[in-house]
């Protein structure tokens, strides 16, 4: 359908804040937004509009940090936190990360599709439009492939935008325990050249993080991206301050996600460096972590605040961006406002992408409608899907 009109929309924009038009009008053309107001365009007067009787509209939701390819599950490790264990204890045990990387290498391109696919549909069920996707359960040059190759292929499965990030970056695997920097360079890195090299490759992110990778061996895998003019983004300060927010704004990262553990300098530094505070609640709440990241030193400083699921076996095995607003608001006391720019205008923006999170002329035509009344009722519900349902370039 090329050309349409919706009417009697209530628009949360998303242009300075909810930025609500009330009794909408959207006009849409080849995929596009073509115009948003309170009246039909001259240009759009032979169209036969669609009323929407009061409905909400949003952007379709831009779930911008997930881990949605991986095999297999780690519930048992869930009873083992239960038990007593922590975090990096499992970890340390050769738990964590590192046992859904014997899961993934297992499986083949088509399994892991097929794995995330329910993943994906939950998310897509909910309103979402695009979605990150990251490599980092292979820690091999083949597997790191075949992971990224199985985002694209969702990509193609489904009416639904995957953006890829490269997290060969992610653990050190056990064939390389206590020799991080030789796994940096002899696979991480060259990895990353045969994943871009086949088209796979949106941004390149790493765990900077003390069971990880430190500051210096995530400088080598930046200018490694830099050199082939890829965007970087970290996975910064989640579990201490090891100054990975700070090399993040050094390298005018998309985005630093996590970030509990950031102070007011690093606040200060995302400021200056237009990097965009990825907000991921699903881990703080599964890791029962307490230090809450510091948003009042990123409104204070004019940080852009994003919300993603961080959907992942270990840390945050969530599959509802809904749930992710929720937990936004009553864990990091975000505003519901706040909590709905991180789905859309921030999400987008931590992607890199200028073309979709904001109801305006030119935005693609991914749209979201909901059963209600105001844009709040999203943040508030707990457990409820009021989607009544997505438009996704122009189509829906
Ligand atoms: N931080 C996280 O929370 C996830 N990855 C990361 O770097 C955890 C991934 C996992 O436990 O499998
Ligand atoms: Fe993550």
């Amino acid at each position: 359908m090329a050309r349409r009109v919706l009417k009697g929309a209530r628009i949360a924009t998303m242009i300075g804040g909810y930025g609500l038009v009330e009794a909408g009008v959207i006009a849409l053309e080849e995929g596009r937004i073509a115009h948003v107001g309170t009246e039909v365009p001259a240009a759009f007067a032979d169209v036969a509009a669609e009323d929407l009787q009061g409905r909400l509209v949003t952007p379709a939701l831009i779930d911008c940090h997930t881990h949605l390819v991986f095999g297999g599950h780690r519930a048992l490790e869930f009873e083992m936190r239960l038990n007593g264990a922590s975090y990096e204890e499992v970890a340390r045990a050769g738990g964590g990360i590192v046992s859904t990387v014997g899961a993934t290498r297992l499986a083949s391109e088509e399994a892991l599709v097929e794995a995330a696919l329910p993943r994906l549909d939950t998310l897509i069920a909910e309103g979402v439009g695009t979605v990150e996707i990251k490599s980092g359960y292979g820690l091999d040059l083949e597997t790191e492939l075949r992971m990224l190759r199985a985002a694209r292929a969702l990509g193609r499965r489904r009416d639904v935008r995957v953006v890829t990030s490269f997290l060969g970056a992610h653990a050190v695997p056990a064939n390389y325990a206590g020799r991080a920097d030789a796994y940096i360079d002899e696979v991480c890195i060259p990895a990353l050249h045969a994943a871009h090299a086949e088209g796979l490759v949106d941004a390149v992110d790493g765990f900077c993080e003390g069971i990880a990778f430190d500051t210096a061996q995530m400088a080598r895998v930046f200018e490694a991206a830099r050199a082939l003019g890829l965007p970087v983004k970290l996975h910064a300060e989640q579990l201490s301050n090891i100054g990975g927010t700070l090399l993040a704004a050094r390298y005018g990262a998309l985005s630093a996600d996590h970030v509990e553990y950031a102070n007011d300098a690093d606040a200060a530094a995302l400021a200056a460096s237009g990097t965009v505070a990825v907000l991921l609640p699903g881990a703080f709440y599964t890791l029962r972590e307490t230090q809450a990241p510091p948003v009042a030193a990123f409104r204070r400083h004019g940080v852009p605040m994003a919300l993603a699921t961080d959907c992942n076996p270990g840390s945050s095995p969530m599959t509802s961006l809904l749930l992710t607003l929720n937990m936004g608001c009553t864990l990091f006391r975000l505003t519901p406002e706040e909590a709905l720019a991180g789905v859309t205008v921030h999400a987008a923006r931590a992607l890199g992408l200028s073309d979709c999170g904001q109801v305006a002329a030119g935005m693609r035509a991914d749209l979201a409608v909901w059963d209600a009344e105001s844009p709040g009722e999203l943040s508030y519900r707990i457990g409820f899907n009021p989607l009544h349902r997505r438009i996704i370039g122009g189509e829906g």
